[in-house]
């Protein structure tokens, strides 16, 4: 059997090649892991770091080695070590944070808590809580693990964190929660939608400069509820970004030295490698700018796309930028910025408190929650603070994009008819007329006109409308007295 000799050495380097480079599908991420543990490891050489114990001397705060309490833990939870995307991460194993990156560990003031660390790869690591003076010590080996108990005594948020010189910044550090928090401190995220630049109007093509910062905030998703959003300059979706065509645009993109993870930029205007996201990965405290030319028009979408690039989407990490024909879009009263997207969390939609991600229900496209502008209508665009405002007689225009990561929105207004619905974003295309409702694909947008002609509640949703009942709802409060002629309660003829 001649051709067995041949497949059987064929299909173990298969096996081989698998095995070596886990589970990342694409050659690209591949090599940036790579990347990055070789520089984690040439890091942990130049610094002469063996498996001593007393070097991890870089701890802002010394750690002095708590009492370890007698008794059974009263909760319990195992990490692993591991990578996602370009950066490294704790992963819980079993329970409520299987699979999590960097889950949040809860507690009630007093426990004894266990955590296990476990090494995943022949890399250093270890994993340690200055504020209760924890430290599993430094896990040189793979496979090697170390269990370390101790007491919450006091409410609060505490970071855990690997003490290895760049791992922190990497990605490694995550939250111990005590008690309830203090999700009402927490920041909004929510852009209001009537924050648009004003129009470009006729003027002729410029230099448009354009800063994002990418910033990691825990912000409000709903009522006692939180979740750690990743953010371009703070808002969910992140800033208007408005030019004509023929515009040279300028986009510098800086991210925080205080943010754990690489972000980018690709925008969905600009003709170029990855739309700029080939060239603008920065590194926490890093900036990169590149420039392109706006040579089509339309309302486009624009988002990070670091890997794992559905996890920065669906984390608040999109926007829209719109390019203008030649002489301007024609006048409207009032014009909105929508966006919808996904969150997906380990708890189930509800849980009070602050939120993990969950990247198995990711990628199983399983969400929790969709919204719009990043937080559940009540918060959102359904609240008093956030709502979109109109007078009878005047015409709104809408631009709604959809970040995503993976649902097409069947976007409606109750109550209300697109005068003009310019699919697919297109400008250039005319516009579909006395339409009830439009799809909006993932990284894709739409522009919608009507003219408002009675007062009252308008509601923006998707009408697939069991996403309503998960957070998607949005008002539009219309002002101005009511015409019979155009609605009344009652018959035609009393
Ligand atoms: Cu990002």
């Amino acid at each position: 059997m001649p051709q067995t000799k041949h497949v059987l050495p064929i299909f173990f380097i298969l096996l081989l090649t698998v095995l070596l480079t886990g589970c990342y599908s694409i050659q690209r991420e591949q090599v940036s892991i790579q990347a990055t543990l070789s520089a984690m490891q040439d890091q942990m050489q130049g610094t002469g770091m063996g498996g001593d114990h007393a070097m991890g001397g870089t701890s802002s705060v010394p750690v002095s080695p708590a009492e370890v309490p007698d008794g059974p833990a009263d909760v319990s939870y195992t990490l692993t070590t591991g990578t996602s995307g370009h950066n490294l991460v704790f992963i819980g194993v079993g329970g409520e944070i299987d699979g999590a990156l960097n889950p949040t560990l809860v507690a009630q003031p007093g426990d004894i808590v266990e955590i296990t660390l476990v090494n995943a790869e022949a890399v250093q690591h270890n994993l340690q809580i200055d504020d209760f003076g924890v430290d599993t010590g430094f896990l040189t080996s793979q496979g090697e693990e170390q269990t370390i108990k101790f007491v919450v005594d006091r409410e609060g948020s505490f970071t855990y964190y690997c003490i290895v010189p760049g791992h922190q910044a990497a990605g490694m550090q995550g939250t111990l929660q005590v008690g309830s928090g203090d999700s009402a401190s927490a920041a909004t995220v929510v852009k209001h939608p009537a924050d648009i630049p004003a129009p470009v109007g006729a003027r002729g093509p410029q230099l448009v400069q354009a800063e994002l910062v990418a910033q990691e905030v825990v912000g409000q998703l709903a009522d006692g509820t939180t979740y750690p959003y990743f953010t371009f300059n703070g808002s969910v979706p992140g800033p208007f970004i408005r030019a004509r065509v023929g515009d040279t645009v300028e986009i510098t993109l800086r991210n925080e030295t205080e943010s754990a993870f690489v972000h980018s930029v690709d925008l969905h205007a600009a003709t170029g490698p990855g739309g700029g996201g080939d060239v603008s990965q920065v590194q926490p405290g890093e900036t990169k700018v590149f420039t392109f030319t706006a040579l089509q028009p339309g309302i486009y979408v624009y988002h990070c796309a670091t890997p794992s690039v559905p996890h920065h989407i669906a984390s608040g990490m999109f926007g829209l930028i719109l390019i203008e024909p030649a002489g301007g879009l024609p006048p409207v009263d009032r014009e909105f910025y929508v966006m919808q997207s996904e969150i997906y969390t380990l708890e189930p939609f509800g849980t009070p408190g602050e939120l993990t991600f969950s990247h198995e229900k990711m990628s199983n496209e399983r969400p929790e929650y969709f919204v719009f502008n990043g937080a559940v209508g009540a918060m959102g665009l359904a609240s008093e603070d956030f709502m979109l405002n109109a007078n009878v007689g005047e015409t709104v225009r809408i631009f709604m994009g959809v970040g995503g990561p993976n649902f097409t929105s069947s976007f409606h207004v109750i109550g209300e008819i697109f005068d003009r619905a310019y699919a697919f974003g297109s400008l250039t295309a005319p516009p579909l007329t006395d339409v009830q409702t439009i799809s909006v694909p993932p990284g894709g947008a739409v522009m919608v006109e009507f003219r408002v002609d009675y007062p009252g509640h308008y509601v923006l949703v998707d009408h697939a409308l069991s996403r309503l009942e998960r957070g998607l709802v949005g008002i539009l409060h219309v002002d101005g007295t009511a015409n019979p002629n155009i609605f009344k309660e009652g018959p035609a003829n009393p």
